[in-house]
């Protein structure tokens, strides 16, 4: 398929690679000019790139951002002709999608929102899980696309369900590690071996994939982004917007949000989320360590 990738980050880079490594005509942008991807053709704007493409696909930091690239100056919509789909990666806002959704379909063109889980290595290796929100005609279109950046699709529903699921996903993700790092941490204080620990919880159901992925890094003081802290703060945001928009209360995201800040202000949003662990560190007065570290 004839496809325009927009955003090469973290994730975009590798799912952009994933596309051209699986025979589709790929033309990439991205805002700062000289990333590259090879065996892509490169655009100078997005409305340049989305100018023959089947699929616009979108993998950009936020709500601000996605609205930049598509209705900004220079923007996707210019060359938006019917029976285009636009695929969105990025996590964003659920409201914001469904009025972005709604002003395109003027123009005969469907959104697909469709961020996944899996952080680098998913995006490098191709096994993404795509949680996706979209007509189903539209979302079968994309499969071939689908199966090239990743394992796993899961169609949640109208497109917006695919960033409601997200959120709802990434709140998890979030309250998990910072239960395992608030354990690592006390236990450490207390003199249990951070290593003896991580092997009891997995023999045990506290085991999660959350600390099966991060457990390595911390045990190594490995703090490189594979999620950035500012990006799940990102999300831990939008997650509080969308549960005030509807009602819910949601007390512990709300604490977690302030610890987010906290790290913010210590000057770690460039590193991994983990890395909410060494404000938990500062306060007990330790440091988690591994054999390794
Ligand atoms: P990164 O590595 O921070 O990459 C973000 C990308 O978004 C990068 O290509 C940025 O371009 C681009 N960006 C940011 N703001 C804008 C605006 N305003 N206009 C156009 N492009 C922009 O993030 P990840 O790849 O880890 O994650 C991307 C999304 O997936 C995010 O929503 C995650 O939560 C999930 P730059 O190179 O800075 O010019």
């Amino acid at each position: 398929m004839r496809v325009a990738f927009l955003g090469l980050g973290i994730m975009g880079q590798s799912m952009a690679t994933n596309l051209v490594n699986a025979g589709h005509v790929v033309t990439v942008w991205n805002r700062t000019p000289g990333k590259l991807v090879e065996g892509a053709a490169v655009a100078p704007t997005p409305a340049a790139a989305a100018q023959d493409a089947e699929v616009v696909w979108l993998c950009v930091s936020d709500t601000d951002a996605v609205d930049d690239v598509i209705f900004g100056k220079d923007g996707v919509e210019q060359s938006l002709v019917p029976g285009t789909i636009i695929a969105d990666s990025s996590t964003i806002s659920p409201a914001a999608t469904v009025k972005f959704a709604d002003r395109v379909r003027a123009k005969g063109v469907a959104w697909v929102d469709a961020p996944v889980t899996g952080s680098k290595i998913g995006a490098r290796e191709g096994t993404l899980v795509f949680i996706v929100g979209g007509d189903e005609a539209s979302v079968e279109r994309l499969k071939p696309l689908f199966a090239a950046m990743g394992k796993k699709i899961f169609r949640m529903g109208e497109t917006g369900k695919g960033q409601a699921t997200k959120l709802a996903m990434n709140l998890q993700i979030a309250m998990i590690f910072e239960g395992f790092a608030e354990a690592l941490t006390l236990a450490t204080k207390l003199g249990v071996d951070a290593q003896q620990l991580l092997a009891l919880i997995e023999a045990t159901m506290v085991r999660s994939g959350v600390v099966e992925y991060k457990a390595p890094f911390i045990l190594q003081r490995d703090f490189t982004p594979n999620f950035p802290l500012r990006l799940m703060h990102k999300d831990i945001r939008l997650t509080l917007e969308a549960a005030k928009e509807a009602r819910v209360k949601l007390p512990g995201l709300e604490t977690l949000e302030e610890i987010y800040e906290m790290a913010t202000e210590d000057g770690n949003q460039d590193l991994d989320y983990a890395a909410t662990l060494t404000l938990l560190e500062k306060w007990a007065g330790v440091q988690v360590k591994g054999k390794a570290a």
